[in-house]
């Protein structure tokens, strides 16, 4: 016996990963429905070797459904998620609406699954923002065996992560720079994304970062530690999937490399490709598709007493959204829910 399962947001570039990772890991569905706006309302999407025709989310009933992806922007979240969690249904929300909300756990299933368990306060869980699911899924391992003081990381982020239209705004871009008359003025970003990279993700702050820079920073205290101090530049380049983080450590205690790739090695979800010489490394176009969070370029920090850098590289759509996502249900049904 399985479970009533509900995507809203099914036609977007998560809903539909979150549909096709479904199938994927053949979590326990007895029945499923594709939500969508009214003007997406009546598109087919896929699930597994199914067809689904979406319906429109604004007319849906949640009574007797019992877990509600959520893949919708946070305006249309505000509105449904209460309404599927009153329903008695559990909402698992990729937005940023409840991910600070004490009373929401956000939640990164090889971190902290133990997290789930608090999810009657408001019937919803938590997705983290993609920078921050792939990160700390590294940070973890290696914070139980060395504690972890600073980490200071820079992105590289694909344009999917902004969605559909700056996929469409890369493309035309690119092409306009070699076909005469095609030319894209930027249009969903402020400055060309083709051949060129853009400092500046989600909006500015008084502080100077960015609101993505504050997530990574606020979301990796939630998940992991607070006392971990967080500091990012979050950094849009012009790949299509995948995101990539440089990043650097700072530990309590001394951590050798060659240990720390050991650990990284046995960690959940990971897999280690680091080999110094040309080529032993992961790049954005190697992860699309994939489940793992890939990390390479494992290799001590001199310049501190006990420092760390290394690079990880993720399929935003995937353990940056669904398959986080998908692996929250996962993780609730065998913890909580019992069922399937
Ligand atoms: C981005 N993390 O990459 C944000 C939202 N997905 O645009």
């Amino acid at each position: 016996m399985g479970y009533k399962v509900v995507v809203c947001g099914a036609t977007g570039n998560v809903g539909r990963e979150m549909l096709n990772i479904l199938a994927e890991r053949q979590f326990p569905v007895d029945e499923i429905a594709a939500l969508a706006s009214r003007k997406s309302m009546g598109t087919e999407v896929s699930f597994g070797d199914k067809t689904l025709k979406t319906k429109d989310l604004e007319q849906f009933d949640f009574t007797g459904w019992d877990i509600a992806f959520f893949a919708v922007g946070s305006e249309a979240t505000k509105k449904f998620a209460p309404m599927a969690a009153k329903a008695g249904c559990i909402v698992i929300d990729n937005s940023s609406l409840y991910r600070y909300d004490p009373d929401v756990p956000l939640v990164v299933p090889e971190v902290n699954p133990e997290a789930v368990e608090d999810y009657a306060k408001k019937n919803i869980i938590a997705n983290p923002n993609c920078s921050t699911a792939q990160m700390v899924v590294v940070l973890k391992p290696l914070h139980d065996r060395a504690r972890i003081k600073r980490v200071v990381v820079s992105t590289y982020q694909s344009v999917s992560g902004t969605g559909k239209e700056a996929i469409d705004e890369l493309w035309d871009q690119t092409k306009g720079m070699y076909v005469p008359g095609q030319e894209r003025e930027p249009k969903v970003y402020p400055k060309q994304i083709a051949f060129n990279v853009i400092p500046h993700i989600d909006s500015f702050m008084d502080s100077g970062d960015t609101r993505e820079e504050w997530k990574m920073v606020a979301e990796t205290k939630k998940i992991v530690d607070p006392a971990i101090k967080v500091t990012a530049t979050c950094v849009r380049v012009p790949v299509f999937v995948g995101h990539s983080e440089a990043v650097n450590i700072e530990f309590e205690d001394f951590l050798d490399e060659d240990e720390a790739r050991d650990i990284l090695r046995e960690a959940p979800g990971i897999l280690v490709v680091d080999k110094r010489e040309d080529g032993g490394y992961v790049t954005p176009v190697e992860c699309v598709g994939e489940f793992a969070t890939f990390v390479s370029r494992i290799r001590q920090d001199s310049t501190i007493e006990n420092g760390l850098n290394l690079w990880i590289v993720s399929d935003n759509l995937r353990k940056g959204a669904a398959l986080n996502a998908v692996q929250i249900a996962e993780t609730l049904g065998a913890r909580v829910l019992k069922k399937g």
